[in-house]
């Protein structure tokens, strides 16, 4: 049968992982609460959140670049960006929300670590709020069990290279 959201295994374990978050600023009274999310969903299963392994940009456009540099100071099984973008009277909302789009698969297939999507892109604060906690569940909670998922995947799958002939500037 067809379902809608998430198919998470019931015993993941985050045990052992390494998994990163960048939390934008913007819409921080959103964006906490995913923060909140995303660390309770994977202290939930087994996994640790070390202040390390936080960092904080100003908004959800230097969301790549956060990850970018995560992933240049240590080795990490996942990062989970977490955002807010509320459409407001121009289009900015949706050019900031390709451009980091692009920039986490770019950067997800390049240093071959998935770069979760946690980003909400909501036409206004009562959408906003539903997806932080609210009616539609906790946006950075799903980004973390996604996380989770595809860090266990590439543990699976210790050989899989990106590309051939792919050199990653991360060296991996
Ligand atoms: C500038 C801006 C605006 C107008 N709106 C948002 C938003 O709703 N959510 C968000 O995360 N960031 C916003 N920003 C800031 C940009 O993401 C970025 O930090 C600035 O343009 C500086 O590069």
């Amino acid at each position: 049968m067809a379902s809608k959201g998430y198919q998470t295994p019931d015993k993941v374990s985050a045990n052992g992982l390494r998994i990163g978050i960048v939390h934008a600023q913007w819409n921080s009274e959103i964006t906490s609460k995913l923060l909140e999310g995303a660390r309770s969903t994977l202290e939930a299963a087994g996994g640790t959140v070390l202040p390390e392994h936080i960092i904080q940009v100003p908004g959800s456009f230097e969301l790549p670049m956060g990850a970018r540099i995560l992933l240049g100071r240590d080795k990490f099984d996942a990062i989970i960006c977490l955002g807010c973008l509320i459409k407001g009277d121009t289009e900015h909302d949706t050019y900031i929300a390709q451009s980091v789009a692009q920039g986490l698969t770019m950067l997800s297939l390049q240093s071959n670590t998935a770069c979760l999507f946690g980003v909400i892109t909501a036409l206004n604060m009562e959408q906003a709020i539903a997806r932080a906690g609210g009616d539609h569940g906790n946006k950075g909670s799903e980004a973390a069990q996604s996380a989770i998922q595809m860090a266990l995947i590439k543990k699976e799958q210790p050989k899989a290279k990106p590309t051939i002939g792919f050199k990653s500037p991360l060296g991996d």
